[in-house]
């Protein structure tokens, strides 16, 4: 029988990359994100390769359109297997002290708030049926803070542990619950965490070559396609000359 995934944050990315590997794979894909026309974008692709799709554009951080989209599925996508939350930014790399009140927000809404409540919505129906899959997007920047990281590592480090959180309270059922921690990842990040300053952006992946969305897409559906009986609980997944958030090589004439 044919499986549906719902990737929050498919507009781009790790996300989009997740999107696209899933549909190659013959899942049904719910993809969801703020830019609608993205989504639309997407859809069109997919579907003309023949895959199932449903696009809802909602913000994780608005509880109420989440609800909304979660309770709008018609009756054959409503059971999804695969949940994998992936929403998700970072804002700034100022020192704590100098931080932004409301990129920590938008964080922390994002982030955390976020991923809770499209857990609590889509959840209770895999304990329903006993079967499905929930995989987070942490990060390595949750195993230990890095310099500028503060509050962003501090979203990851939470992830983490809600994650760890849910294995606990599912693990008298089938269902899965995985996080996958990516290194770094040239996406739409940087650009994104340093407010559209490009070149800025650019300069995190001088001299060092980072992974793409496909390679941790790769490992989310490694996860994912592992068979029934095995849990992978926690994947981190590094550029060759990284060595962890802070350590990097670059080859300075690249
Ligand atoms: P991108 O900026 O390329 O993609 C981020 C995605 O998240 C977009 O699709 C965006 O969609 C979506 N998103 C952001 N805010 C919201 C929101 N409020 N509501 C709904 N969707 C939202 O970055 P990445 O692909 O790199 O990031 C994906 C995840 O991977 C994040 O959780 C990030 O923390 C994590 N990560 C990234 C790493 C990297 O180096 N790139 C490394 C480790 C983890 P839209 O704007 O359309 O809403
Ligand atoms: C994204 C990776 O190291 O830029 O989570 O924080 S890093």
């Amino acid at each position: 029988m044919k499986k549906t995934v719902l990737v929050t944050g498919a507009t781009s990315g790790i996300g989009e990359a997740c999107a696209r590997k899933f549909a190659q794979e013959g899942y049904d894909i719910i993809i969801t994100g703020r830019r609608a026309q993205h989504l639309a974008d997407l859809k069109k692709e997919l579907e003309v390769k023949g895959t199932r799709v449903l696009a809802l554009a909602f913000d994780v951080r608005n509880r109420k359109a989440a609800t909304a989209a979660i309770n709008s599925l018609p009756l054959d996508w409503q059971q999804i297997d695969v949940l994998i939350n992936n929403a998700g930014l970072a804002l700034g790399l100022e020192p704590e002290y100098e931080g932004s009140f409301e990129d920590w927000e938008t964080m922390i809404d994002t982030n955390i708030k976020g991923l809770l409540t499209m857990t609590r919505l889509v959840v209770p129906r895999m304990v329903k049926h006993n079967s499905g899959h929930v995989i987070n997007i942490g990060s390595v920047a949750g195993d230990a803070a890095y310099a500028g990281g503060n509050v962003y590592c501090g979203t990851k480090a939470a992830v983490k542990t809600i994650t760890d959180g849910l294995r606990i309270d599912l693990a008298h059922t089938s269902v899965r619950v995985t996080t996958v921690k990516p290194g770094l990842v040239e996406t739409n990040f940087s650009n994104v965490r340093f407010h559209g300053d490009d070149a800025r952006a650019d300069k995190v992946y001088h001299g060092v070559k980072p992974l793409t969305g496909t390679d941790i897409a790769d490992v989310v559906f490694y996860a994912a396609s592992a068979p029934a009986h095995v849990q992978i609980a926690e994947v981190l997944v590094l550029a060759t000359h990284q060595a962890n958030g802070s350590v990097l090589h670059r080859d300075a004439s690249k």
